[in-house]
């Protein structure tokens, strides 16, 4: 973060937060938001300074929920150990690359989240859904921006296309590299509102930032020209206060966004074909040879799009899946909690 002195306000500090303080909190503990997030440690401001905290073992000692970039602490006056995570106002999270897959936090407390996705090969609809079910399971706001408005003359087919998967969400293209351009994004930037930047490698997350913040501090890096790919430059989580006061999240480009449990917000995002099964005469139809089934009618008269209901199928049963394996590892999580209790070191 930048090395100025900030109020708590000003790193997003909200009535929310200050009504779960008790009397006792208030004399014991700081509170302090977690703005930087890597591998083995996590970095905490309180606006005044920042402290760093390393996790002694693999877990989060006495607090029961592994914090991430813009979640709220309360740090004990005197050892600056955290003693409690605050309830978040929102959490974005999904299920973790890897073999051992386990539900994974993004980003917390957001006010909006920016979906980034290129004008150019990188785009691609069924992915730019996963993003859509995430943000409406999280309850957030979300707009779209479009990159690299300025190297291709088919900016407009973009977002064409963008517009039509879901009805309220804003398309914005941009050329990131130009603060011009990007002035269209001003009016989600309020003071203390936070704003997190999620898209894949290479689509101008960090471009964007040091355009909003007016710098180029952040680091970012050509992409392959074969295939408009990025090389996964940035690597740490790291929430930054922008001049009109926003908190912007950069976080590194996801390889593959795969969605937790989020029926709710996978329901959400595919209204038309929701509405359709709910039609069908079986309850349990399987949609491919059942009578009285709405969603083929709705298939024949062009009500659904074959490529979103495929993807809608695809969504759910990653999402039951899912749901499986959070439900377990819980279950394992609980035995195991007895038996080793986990320590913060500062
Ligand atoms: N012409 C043009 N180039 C852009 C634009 N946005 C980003 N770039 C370039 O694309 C490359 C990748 O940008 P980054 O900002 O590093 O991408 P990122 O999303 O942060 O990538 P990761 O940190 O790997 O997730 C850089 O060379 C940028 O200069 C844009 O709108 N127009
Ligand atoms: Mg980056
Ligand atoms: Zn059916």
């Amino acid at each position: 973060m930048n090395h100025k002195q900030y109020s708590l306000i000003e790193l997003g500090w909200k009535s929310a937060f200050k009504d779960q303080l008790s009397a006792e909190d208030i004399v014991k503990t700081l509170p302090a938001r977690v703005t930087m997030t890597h591998r083995g440690h996590l970095v905490v401001s309180n606006g005044e300074s920042e402290h760093l905290l390393q996790i002694a073992e693999k877990g989060i000692g006495s607090l029961s929920v592994q914090p991430t970039v813009g979640d709220w602490l309360l740090l004990d006056k005197e050892t600056l150990i955290p003693e409690r995570l605050l309830d978040r106002t929102s959490l974005l999270q999904r299920m973790g690359p890897g073999q051992d897959v386990k539900l994974q936090p993004i980003a917390a407390n957001i006010d909006t989240l920016f979906i980034v996705s290129s004008c150019n090969s990188e785009f691609n609809l069924n992915r730019l859904e996963r993003y859509i079910c995430l943000a409406l399971e999280a309850g957030i706001n979300f707009v779209l921006v479009l990159t690299k408005a300025d190297l291709t003359s088919e900016a407009n087919e973009y977002r064409k296309k963008a517009l039509k998967l879901f009805s309220k969400m804003p398309v914005v293209t941009v050329n990131s590299r130009d603060s011009k351009s990007v002035t269209a994004l001003h009016k989600w930037f309020k003071q203390g509102e936070t704003v997190v930047l999620l898209g894949s490698s290479g689509v101008g997350k960090t471009t964007l930032l040091n355009t909003i913040n007016g710098t180029s501090t952040e680091k970012t890096g050509a992409i392959r020209e074969t295939d408009d790919r990025g090389r996964h430059t940035t690597t740490t989580r790291s929430l930054h206060v922008m001049p009109s006061g926003a908190l912007l999240i950069d976080v590194p480009g996801i390889r593959e966004l795969q969605l937790h449990d989020c029926h709710a917000g996978i329901d959400k995002a595919f209204p038309e074909v929701v509405s359709a099964t709910q039609m069908c005469r079986f309850s349990d139809c399987s949609h491919s040879k059942e009578p009285g089934c709405a969603v083929r009618e709705a298939l024949e008269d062009g009500t659904i799009d074959i490529r979103r209901l495929n993807n809608f199928s695809k969504l759910k049963e990653e999402a039951d899946k899912n749901m499986e394996i959070i439900a377990e590892k819980k279950k394992r999580a609980a035995s195991k909690k007895k038996r080793y209790p986990r320590k913060w070191r500062k």
